[in-house]
């Protein structure tokens, strides 16, 4: 039998971006039609563990909200691989903030293998995601600096129910994050 591959990732984002429903609709392996149930806001942190070909990824979410921020450095111990970053991209106004937010972070505690993907979450509420992955990816040139040995990749999903799981994007989510973990170890 093949070994399952154990992997560590840091969830961070603002409050609402949709983190906790991404993360459970992975983690409980639902329906794509099926709706999560309503999330209580993530009050401190939340440890998640996502089955996906072959890999138990351990899901580490950070609260969101404003006062919490500071504390995010707290869960970033050495055996996070990889951070993913969630942006409501229905909300192309609070983009800026959660850009600022998390250049903030990663010029203080950002882990220079880094793989970060930015996932622009909530796409069943946008006629085109195309505008929004523009300006991500517009936003992260400034941040590459941070992770010199790492990489940065914008996405967009939709952790709400849609007639199939490609129409969520979630696992191909995943999958970047899988591969690019797999890199950094030289597998
Ligand atoms: N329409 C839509 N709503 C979503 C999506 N993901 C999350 N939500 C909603 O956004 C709200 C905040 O979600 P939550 O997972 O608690 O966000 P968190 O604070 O980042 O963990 C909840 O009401 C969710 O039902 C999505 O992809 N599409
Ligand atoms: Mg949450």
């Amino acid at each position: 039998m093949e070994e399952i591959k154990h992997r560590q990732v840091l969830l961070l984002g603002l409050e609402s971006a949709g983190k906790t429903t991404i993360v459970t609709r992975l983690s409980e392996q639902m329906p794509p039609g099926e709706a999560v149930p309503g999330v209580e806001p993530t009050n401190g942190f939340s440890v998640k563990s996502l089955h996906h070909e072959g890999y138990q990824i351990e899901c580490w979410e950070v609260g969101g909200a404003d006062h919490l921020h500071k504390h995010w450095w707290r869960y970033k111990r050495r055996t996070q691989q990889g951070l993913i970053y969630v942006v409501d991209g229905s909300d192309v106004g609070q983009i800026p903030k959660a850009m600022k937010v998390l250049e903030d972070f990663l010029q203080e505690h950002a882990t220079p293998s880094w793989p970060i993907l930015i996932l622009a979450n909530k796409k069943d509420l946008v006629s085109d995601t195309k505008e929004i992955e523009e300006l991500l990816s517009t936003s992260t040139e400034q941040l590459k600096k941070f992770v010199p040995f790492g990489s940065i990749k914008v996405m967009s999903c939709s952790a709400a129910p849609a007639p199939s799981p490609a129409d969520q994007g979630l696992y191909d989510a995943l999958e970047w994050v899988e591969r690019s973990i797999d890199y950094n170890m030289g597998l």
